[in-house]
């Protein structure tokens, strides 16, 4: 197998003859993949193990992001989305509002609504329990992904409630389970920098403990590309690897690539086609109990998300219809990705598009009613 991979960087021979006898890296291992300028041999080692684990399936599913409000105490400098109440732009929609939202989302196919938003001073936790209550009245068999560790952390503190509680609590109104965001990156350093007044690492990894302690899958990200270093990168996988290790309750990992634009970190270079396609793979190759790695395409752009798939990733994300976080921050992609234009896109990238629900179960189609086409009709908000 090794006599079908040139490598240029000596320093990654060591690291591929791990990788190729199935033994796990360590964090020397990993700074090195991330040094390497051999992005090629880099991206070799992690299509090999993404092929040995999943053929050339690709997952992508049909979705839909919510985020009920934008208004938030926290101020990370990392973020174009949050605003202060009485800023221009500040919205926070009626729980009616977002309900007719997801039952458009059920005429369009979706089988998971992703769902997030900012710390809001002056809603109560009742209100999004009731909202998922609604939600899971009003369309049972959608899958609800809701919640960040950072909103849970926040319940739990203006409801007085212990995070397990709060938990619970969620679980009782309909949560299934909880994205992968605000884990940015897990070191102080960093996190004093660019999100200073968030849950600390130590904080989020012990709300995701206690999420899969009671049942609760969540995703993991890492947002890369901004002040951290190749050594705060490693670190940060490998802490998810070690609770990956005693919980088993991650899904899936989605390295998240920072865009600077209308944020505190402005001045910074957006992370490049490089720096994208080396996290994708460095992740797979670090993250060896994790399933799935997922390259979601509004991030990447969708060029760059199929190239991915030849770099590590198995999963393309969804058709996610409205998106606030990236666009907010400059994204230039589109908001919504038709299933067809996925399947495509995964296609000739070579690998064969399998629609999956949020626990990657596969999907099928053929017995479902077809679902209406998309309306674009927005809805107003309330502030
Ligand atoms: O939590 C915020 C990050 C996350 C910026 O779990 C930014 O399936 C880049 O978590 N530039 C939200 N990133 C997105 C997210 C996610 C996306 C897709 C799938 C899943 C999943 C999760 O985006 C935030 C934060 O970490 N973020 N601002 C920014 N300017």
């Amino acid at each position: 197998m090794i006599s079908e991979l040139v490598i240029n960087d000596a320093q990654l021979q060591p690291v591929a003859r791990k990788v190729l006898g199935g033994e796990r890296l360590s964090f020397d291992d990993g700074v090195a993949l991330y040094g390497s300028p051999d992005l090629l041999a880099v991206g070799w080692l992690a299509n090999h193990l993404r092929e040995k684990r999943h053929g050339n399936v690709c997952y992508f599913n049909v979705n839909r992001h919510i985020n009920p409000t934008n208004v938030c105490v926290a101020h990370c400098k990392l973020c174009a989305f949050g605003r202060s109440p009485d800023a221009p732009g500040a919205y926070t929609f009626a729980l009616e509002e977002i309900w007719q939202r997801a039952e458009q989302g059920v005429r369009e196919g979706a089988s998971e609504f992703h769902l997030v938003g900012g710390l809001h001073p002056d809603l109560p936790f009742d209100y999004f329990l009731d909202l998922i209550r609604g939600l899971k009245k009003r369309c049972p068999g959608v899958h609800l992904k809701a919640f960040t560790m950072v909103e849970v952390g926040y319940f739990a503190r203006i409801s007085r409630l212990s995070i397990r509680d709060t938990l619970l609590a969620l679980q009782d109104a309909g949560v299934d389970s909880l994205p992968g965001g605000g884990a940015e990156i897990f070191n102080p350093r960093v996190r004093k920098i660019i999100c200073d007044h968030k849950v600390s690492g130590q904080q989020w990894l012990n709300i995701a403990r206690t999420a899969h302690q009671i049942g609760l899958h969540s995703n993991a990200t890492m947002l890369y590309g901004h002040i951290e270093t190749n050594e705060e990168r490693v670190e940060h996988l490998l802490a998810l690897r070690s609770l990956q290790d005693e919980t088993h309750g991650f899904v899936a990992f989605i390295p998240l690539a920072f865009h600077p634009e209308n944020t505190g970190l402005a001045h910074l270079p957006k992370p490049t086609g490089f720096d994208d396609l080396k996290a994708i793979a460095v992740s797979r190759l670090l993250l060896d109990n994790f399933d799935h790695i997922k390259a979601y395409w509004i991030m990447l752009t969708p060029r760059i998300a199929q190239i991915a798939l030849r770099f590590g990733a198995d999963d393309m994300d969804g058709t996610v219809v409205e998106e606030k976080i990236y666009h907010d921050a400059g994204a230039t992609t589109a908001q919504f990705t038709p299933r067809s234009q996925l399947e495509r896109l995964i296609r000739e990238a070579g690998r064969v598009p399998v629609e999956r629900d949020t626990l990657y179960r596969p999907i099928d189609r053929s017995k479902i009613p077809p679902p209406s086409p998309r309306s674009d009709a927005t809805l107003s908000i309330i502030v």
